[in-house]
């Protein structure tokens, strides 16, 4: 399944296994997509690269069975190793001309951008979209400088390719950022940190969300 022309980011879920309350990573994915979600990254800032490749094999085989596309966060390499569908590299990863090389022209490639400078470089025929934040304050970039709602439109309104809001996103506060002018709304923990992330995710599936 190749997903790269037809990617929906719609409700993208970011799965860290720092970030799941104590539970296993691969439980919490299947909640989430059980509940909705409609791509879904794998994040690991802190282990070894033989866990983690471990791990994305194992959330690999769970996104498989649901027809998902599974991106890894950072590792180009890796992702090509595994064929995952795709991969997410920030602006001090290796190039988006790198990235894409590794990992070849079907599988799906996001980039961090949230200057206008980034958004500068973006070349459409390369990535496929971009992840710009953080909208509202979020622990796990707590130094970084939140843009906003406005911050976001003024970024997103002339972008080349689709662009995904990101950063204390919740199912309260998604639809100001569609209407802000994404095409998709990360998150990590309002579904990996619920109760139930089954239905914390499902309370994204709103007409407002889905484009
Ligand atoms: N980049 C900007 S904000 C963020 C990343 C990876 C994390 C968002 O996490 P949360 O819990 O949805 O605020
Ligand atoms: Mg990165």
């Amino acid at each position: 399944m190749t997903y790269r022309y037809n990617f929906n980011p719609s409700i993208y879920f970011i799965a860290d296994p720092s970030v799941c309350g104590g539970r296993a990573i691969e439980d919490v994915v299947r909640s989430a997509v059980a509940g909705g979600v409609t791509c879904v990254q794998f994040r690991n800032k802190s282990g070894n690269l033989e866990q983690i490749e471990a791990q994305a094999r194992s959330l690999q085989e769970i996104l498989a069975e649901s027809a998902i596309p599974f991106i890894i966060n950072d590792y180009a390499e890796l992702a090509a190793k595994i064929g995952a569908d795709g991969v997410h590299i920030g602006q001090g990863d290796v190039s988006a001309v790198q990235a894409r090389k590794i990992i070849g022209e079907s599988a799906i490639l996001g980039v961090t951008a949230f200057t206008k400078e980034h958004y500068s470089m973006i070349d459409a025929q390369i990535i496929d979209y971009v992840g710009t934040g953080p909208c509202y304050p979020t622990l796990t970039k707590p130094d970084k400088a939140v843009i906003g709602i406005e911050g976001f439109a003024e970024l997103a309104k002339d972008s080349p390719v689709c662009v995904v809001g990101i950063g204390g996103i919740t199912a309260q506060n998604a639809p100001n950022v569609i209407k802000a002018g994404a095409s998709g709304v990360a998150m990590m923990r309002s579904i990996s940190l619920a109760d139930d992330p089954e239905i914390a995710a499902r309370a994204f599936l709103t007409t407002e969300i889905i484009t």
